[in-house]
């Protein structure tokens, strides 16, 4: 009994998040005396198919964003049909929960419940069997393992800096990087340029949600102008060492068939959105777009799709990691990246269930972080162990998106993988500008 894999007891409780706000924290125990523990993420601009986060909706308490229910059922009913089951079964667990949560939108136990749980199940087999975590997902995955490319957020608008721009995120993609660790200094330095460059123009370097700069301009084509004289700034040259990726967060715009961008004073057709974008990603080294368009305007998608056949074309509201949602996508030629988020599906094996149905398609994968996260580095190993090729945290600020950073920083230093470099982005247009 000693050395068994078998769960004696689970935990839980409720911490807060990088917006201070509620979120779900799930301890697992071993016979063997291992342990497990991992922590719900939460988004704000979260897409319409995504599962469901519970919420306790008591306004007297933390404005209704509690999460003591979900606490609770773990605590309950999920610690009562986990005790004594091996926990190496990651596949066994994930559909146990999912099949006890009884609901399509995993709305009745809440997704982050399940997800804490089994993301602290997974940690802790792998403490069982004395391995890293990113060994035991590559092993769940049947993958081989990777160091990702960072996909880093520089200027934030949309949900996450109060709206102050309309497209959420402005990213950039260190294409000329060899390294994980080479990447990651790159970023760093352009996001510090673009400090400096706000600063000798008066604008505010204060932090939006995923620790990036809101510079508040009303138009997309100042923000990219100012990522480019950040990357002069950090003596970076623009589509050979480095990129520039958006993720427009579409859904956040539509309003009753329109796109609504307040900055650049226009109600957008699908088309007239396309066009928009065409004509930013024509003017600029932009490699990556994702959610140009609404989570259900699958025509417009479509059409997006062939419209810019050499940009990386991503789908994170569009699929919610969600393998019938990535399917569709593929048998309509929509979209050629997923975006992958492990609380938009709510377990691990889900997750990697749609990773893999991405590539079956040879769809790029890029496994993300939250607007609202906590100290979890979890995702730094599943984008290692599923060998994603591409990862998204936020900024190069703020420790809980540094946690992570620097968990690969560890883990490249530990492994010696390969880097996937540019070889994970789907943009042929950056084979011809290298
Ligand atoms: C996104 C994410 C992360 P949120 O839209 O890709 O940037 O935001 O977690 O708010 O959905
Ligand atoms: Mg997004």
């Amino acid at each position: 009994m000693k050395s068994s894999p078998t769960i004696i007891a689970l935990d839980a409780r409720q911490i807060l998040d990088s917006r201070g706000r509620p979120t779900v924290e799930a301890d697992i125990r071993l016979a063997d005396g291992s342990f497990g523990r991992a922590c719900a993420p939460s988004g704000a601009s979260t897409g319409r198919h995504e599962v469901w986060e519970l919420r306790d909706r008591q306004p007297n308490r933390y404005d209704g964003l509690g999460v003591l229910s979900a606490v609770a059922n773990i605590k309950g009913e999920i610690a009562a049909a986990l005790i004594g089951r091996d926990v190496q079964d990651q596949e066994g667990i994930d559909s146990a929960l999912v099949a006890l949560d009884g609901t399509s939108s995993l709305k009745r136990l809440g997704a982050n419940a399940l997800l804490a749980v089994s993301m602290a199940a997974a940690r802790a087999a792998a403490t069982h069997r004395c391995v890293p975590l990113y060994h035991y997902i590559a092993e769940l995955a049947g993958t081989a393992m990777s160091m990702p490319m960072p996909m880093t957020n520089i200027l934030s608008g949309g949900a996450h800096a109060g709206r102050g721009m309309d497209l959420q995120d402005f990213l950039t993609i260190p294409v000329g990087a060899e390294s994980y660790s080479e990447a990651l200094e790159m970023i760093s330095r352009v996001r510090s340029a673009a400090a400096s460059v706000m600063q000798s123009e008066n604008l505010s370097t204060l932090l939006a949600d995923e620790g990036g700069l809101s510079p508040g301009y009303s138009k997309a084509e100042q923000a990219l102008t100012l990522m480019m004289r950040s990357f002069e700034a950090a003596g970076l040259r623009p589509g050979i060492d480095i990129g520039i990726a958006l993720d427009v967060a579409a859904s956040e715009l539509y309003e009753d068939g329109r796109y609504v961008l307040k900055g650049e004073k226009q109600r957008f057709s699908g088309e007239e959105m396309i066009s928009f974008l065409a004509g930013l990603a024509r003017n600029f080294p932009i490699i990556s777009i994702e959610d140009a368009l609404d989570q259900d305007d699958w025509d417009h998608w479509r059409h997006f799709t062939s419209e810019l056949p050499n940009v990386q074309i991503v789908g994170d509201d569009l699929f919610v990691t969600n393998v019938d949602r990535i399917r569709l996508g593929i048998d309509r030629n929509v979209a050629n990246a997923a975006l992958i988020k492990l609380n938009q599906n709510g377990t691990l094996s889900g997750t990697l269930s749609a990773i893999s149905m991405a590539r079956s398609a040879s769809y790029a994968t890029v496994v993300s972080a939250r607007s609202g996260e906590t100290e979890d580095t979890f995702i730094a190993d599943l984008a290692v162990g599923t060998g994603a090729g591409q990862i998204k945290i936020g900024s190069v600020r703020n420790s809980e998106r540094l946690a992570k950073y620097n968990q690969l920083l560890r883990i490249e230093e530990d492994a010696r993988l390969p880097f996937a470099g540019v070889k994970g982005i789907r943009a042929s247009n950056l084979a011809l500008a290298r």
